[in-house]
């Protein structure tokens, strides 16, 4: 469908639903500025990230309303997360892998359809900006392990000790059975992918974990991976993904959602449908949880997930909330 169209079809519903659906529970009501990028379409900067991330969300809003661009709100957004030595599955304090060691995965697309990657890197505690280095200093999309770290040294990024004292000894414990289990909504239950649209109307999207706790060594899940994890097109919106990334990869989840809007799906009934390809392809499985959380050009958003227990923030003019995603089981 051409953008004009897109844009046409679902300007009535999005007028409703940012004021009503979305925010409807914010605490502060206040008039909100009608922003029109240069073809007078109405633009309403908007942030969404997975889970109740609100310091996350909160940064990337403060750099939207500073004028900044949606690529750096994102950027700046998961950095809290990634230096937040509380939060164990992104950057420093993320959980090892079983052989202790702290692999970091992210990814960043902007508004052009650029986008970089870093796979399975250590010692270097922001990956989303190393990501973004790829993306703008390389000619290349991802670099993995090794490769990776040496770029970012090269870049400036110093060395870092991402496995804190209280990762350390949950490793430690873990090892005395080693059982590998990911535990729906408690071990996997931070990775921050973001969205945001900024005042010109253009979105980008950023997406960083320290993956699935213990791991094997050299794994890597959906969160790095453009079109799994992550994906934007700025004609169309994004979408991005948490959860067992390898059911995101096989169903190419974020590319998916993005494509299904581009049919004519809002974000919900996009985020619906990603995930339940996911669950068609896993009949009788119910021991996993994955969330997509989407958005189209019009700030219009959906967010949807396998278990219940999986939320995503949204931060906006109208202020911000929590949203508590409907699920596929109950
Ligand atoms: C992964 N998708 O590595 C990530 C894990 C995750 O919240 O989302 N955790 O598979």
């Amino acid at each position: 469908m051409k953008r004009r169209n897109f844009l046409k079809n679902s300007r009535a519903a999005t007028a409703g639903l940012i004021s009503t659906t979305l925010l409807g529970s914010c605490k502060e009501e206040k008039a909100v500025p009608v922003l029109k990028n240069e073809n007078a379409e109405v633009v309403r900067p908007i942030v969404i990230c997975t889970w109740n991330f609100l310091n996350a969300s909160a940064k990337a809003w403060e750099v939207l309303q500073a004028g900044g661009t949606s690529l750096d709100a994102v950027e700046q957004g998961v950095m809290v997360e990634e230096d937040d030595r509380n939060n164990q599955t992104v950057g420093t304090g993320g959980r090892p892998d079983r052989d202790g060691n702290v692999t970091l995965d992210a990814c960043i697309m902007d508004k052009d359809g650029n986008c970089g990657a870093v796979l399975a890197m250590q010692n270097i505690a922001n990956p989303i900006s190393v990501a973004r280095k790829v993306m703008e200093d390389t000619p290349h999309v991802m670099l993995a392990g090794k490769g990776a770290e040496q770029f970012a040294y090269e870049k400036g990024f110093p060395k870092a000790d991402l496995l804190t004292e209280k990762s350390k000894q949950e490793w430690l414990e873990w090892k005395k059975t080693s059982e590998y289990k990911p535990i729906i909504n408690i071990e996997n239950h931070d990775t921050i992918g973001i969205l945001a649209i900024d005042k010109n109307g253009d979105i980008s999207g950023g997406c960083t974990t320290s993956g699935m706790a213990y791991k094997m060594a050299g794994r890597v899940g959906d969160s790095p991976i453009i079109g799994a994890g992550l994906f934007v097109d700025n004609e169309i919106g994004g979408a991005t993904a948490t959860g067992v990334g390898e059911e995101v990869v096989r169903t190419v989840g974020s590319f998916l959602i993005v494509e299904l809007m581009r049919q004519g799906k809002t974000p919900q009934e996009a985020c619906e449908e990603g995930v339940k390809r996911i669950m068609a392809k896993n009949e009788g499985r119910d021991d996993f949880q994955i969330g997509f959380i989407a958005i189209n050009k019009n700030g219009e958003i959906g967010g949807y997930c396998i278990q219940p227990g999986f939320s995503y923030r949204t931060y906006s003019e109208e202020g911000h909330r929590n949203n508590p995603s409907k699920s596929f089981l109950s």
